[in-house]
Order: C-alpha cells, then sequence, then structure tokens
C-alpha cells in the first residue's frame, strides 16, 4: 500500500515503510535509486520497469525469431547503467537453435556471456543460476521466448503464467503484464518483465548512444575528431574497424539505426 497516491515505485527500489492501519505494510518513501531501467510504454511515453539493477539478461529464442536489434539496444541499456548485460539463448531444445547460437557469439568477444539454455529440458539452467547468483537481474526480450518459465524454473516459489506462442503469427502473447521480483534460492533476486514486441528500452541523447557499444570505445579514442559520431565524418576509426570487420558490421549498422530512431523520435525524455 502506498502512503501517497503519487508515491511511484517499481521492482527493485527502496523505500520506507510502516505497519498501516489494518498491518498491511504502507509505503512512505521511495529512497534515491541507483539506477533505473526505462522503455517506451504502448502511447510512447516513459515506463520504468525497474529500478537498482546489477544486471540485464536479455532473453531470446529461435521461436518467435531473435531481434539482434532488440538485443544491442537492451545491451546499450545495461552500458548506460553500468550494470552487467548478459545474453541468454532460451529454447535450445528446438530447431535453429544451433545457428542461433552460431550468431549470438558475436557478442562473446564484445565481452557479454552468452548462455544456451532450456527451461523445458533444464539443459544450462545450471550455468545460467551460477551467473545470476547474487544480482538484482531483470530478464527482458521479446513477448514468448520464456523469461516467465525461466524464472519458474530457477526460483522455486515463482508461479508465473506462460503461454504459448499465437499460432497465426509466431509471437508471443504478452502473457506477462507487470514486472514482478522473484528471491532466488542463492541470493540476489530476478525480475520477470514483460515482453516487447518490437521496440525496447528508452532512448538517450544522440551523442551518448555510441556509448551503449562497448567495442567502440577504442578505436573512438583515436577518431580525427573528439567529438566523433562515427557516421560520415573522415578519419573515422570506429567506421574503418566495422569495414575491416574488427568491429561486426551488424553492430555497427544497430548503432547507425538507433542514432537515427533517436532523430526520429527522440522525445526531449532527457531534458
Ligand atoms: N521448446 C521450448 N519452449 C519453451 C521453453 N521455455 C518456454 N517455452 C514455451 O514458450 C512459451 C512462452 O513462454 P513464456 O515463459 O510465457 O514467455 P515470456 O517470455 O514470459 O512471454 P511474455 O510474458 O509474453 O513476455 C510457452 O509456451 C513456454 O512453454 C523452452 O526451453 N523450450
Ligand atoms: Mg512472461
Ligand atoms: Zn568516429
Amino acid at each position: 500500500m502506498l502512503a501517497r497516491r503519487r508515491l511511484r515505485v517499481v521492482c527493485g527500489d527502496r523505500v520506507r515503510w510502516r505497519k498501516g492501519a489494518g498491518g498491511d505494510a504502507e509505503v512512505i518513501e521511495r529512497l534515491a535509486r541507483d539506477n533505473a531501467l526505462t522503455r517506451p510504454d504502448s502511447r510512447g511515453r516513459t515506463e520504468t520497469l525497474a529500478a537498482n539493477l546489477t544486471a540485464i539478461a536479455v532473453v531470446c529464442s529461435p521461436r518467435p525469431a531473435a531481434d539482434l536489434f532488440i538485443i544491442d539496444r537492451y545491451l546499450a541499456a545495461a552500458e548506460q547503467m553500468a550494470v552487467r548485460g548478459l545474453v541468454v539463448m532460451n529454447k535450445s531444445d528446438l530447431e535453429g537453435a544451433a545457428d542461433l547460437a552460431d550468431r549470438l557469439g558475436a557478442y562473446r568477444p564484445v565481452g557479454y556471456p552468452v548462455l544456451s539454455v532450456s527451461a523445458h529440458d533444464k539443459s544450462g539452467i545450471e550455468s545460467l543460476a551460477a551467473a545470476l547468483a547474487g544480482e538484482t537481474a531483470i530478464l527482458v526480450g521479446q513477448s514468448g521466448v520464456g523469461k516467465s518459465s525461466l524464472i519458474n524454473t530457477l526460483c522455486p516459489d515463482a508461479d508465473m503464467d506462460t503461454a504459448g506462442l499465437s499460432e497465426a503469427r509466431d509471437e508471443g502473447r504478452h502473457t506477462t503484464t507487470a514486472s514482478v521480483l522473484h528471491p532466488l534460492p542463492r541470493h540476489g533476486a530476478l525480475i520477470d518483465s514483460p515482453g516487447v514486441r518490437d521496440y525496447a528500452p528508452g532512448l538517450c541523447p544522440r551523442d551518448e548512444v555510441q556509448n551503449g557499444f562497448r567495442e567502440f570505445r577504442g578505436p573512438a579514442s583515436t577518431c580525427r575528431f573528439g567529438n566523433c559520431m562515427h557516421l560520415q565524418e573522415p578519419g573515422c576509426e570506429v567506421k574503418a574497424a566495422a569495414a575491416a570487420g574488427t568491429i561486426d558490421p551488424r553492430r555497427y549498422e544497430s548503432y547507425r539505426r538507433l542514432v537515427r530512431l533517436v532523430d526520429q523520435l527522440g522525445r526531449p525524455d532527457w531534458a
């Protein structure tokens, strides 16, 4: 229960509370947040999904088909928030899993752990539990990839609803509608979040988009211009690295696409 209606709290928030009239906990105050993960809601307003995170686990699967741009956007959010990012491929029991695992391997040299798991046959679940132990991690990703199924597997007391994909479109059914936090058996917590269809975390100012791509940092330090956006500028070492393949050209393309998105949609969320 909230003492004041205007008090906005989300999963992971630390609060001050007292015992209310009926013996319920009544939240009096929300304490300062270390960080918060936001994304635009269906009406284009900024929605805060969770706060005080230490990790963002981006979940994908062979079915529904993985969208690596969504993964890049969530990993960029992890960089901006200075929390760990990891990539989890669920449904390793399905056809097409080996191909997807191959493509996701490109995240390893960038510095992100990539784990193949199956909530159904439980393969890889031990490694995932070890990777998440002690973290306050949110599971994000497209609807239907199996975030709630993984949480039910990892957190013995969780009992989240899950649902099959819609047959017509091979997409999730948006079963989870609000973020929910579950304690992890070995210390820490996991937050389930509602899946996304094609949009992802809130945008940042144009010149900060590059901070979300950690492999740009080295080459960017030797670009001719200190304020290089790595788009058309001469003497751009990031662009050169993408052309040479030392930066994954697909990731570079994600960066350009994200800058275009900020240019098109850039609302003054951060103003
Ligand atoms: N084959 C296979 N199917 C799985 C696996 N994990 C989950 N599923 C199925 O995928 C479907 C969607 O799972 P959910 O856990 O509801 O997916 P979600 O990511 O929570 O979806 P939203 O709440 O809509 O965002 C369900 O039918 C699950 O049984 C897996 O490892 N293998
Ligand atoms: Mg769910
Ligand atoms: Zn540059």
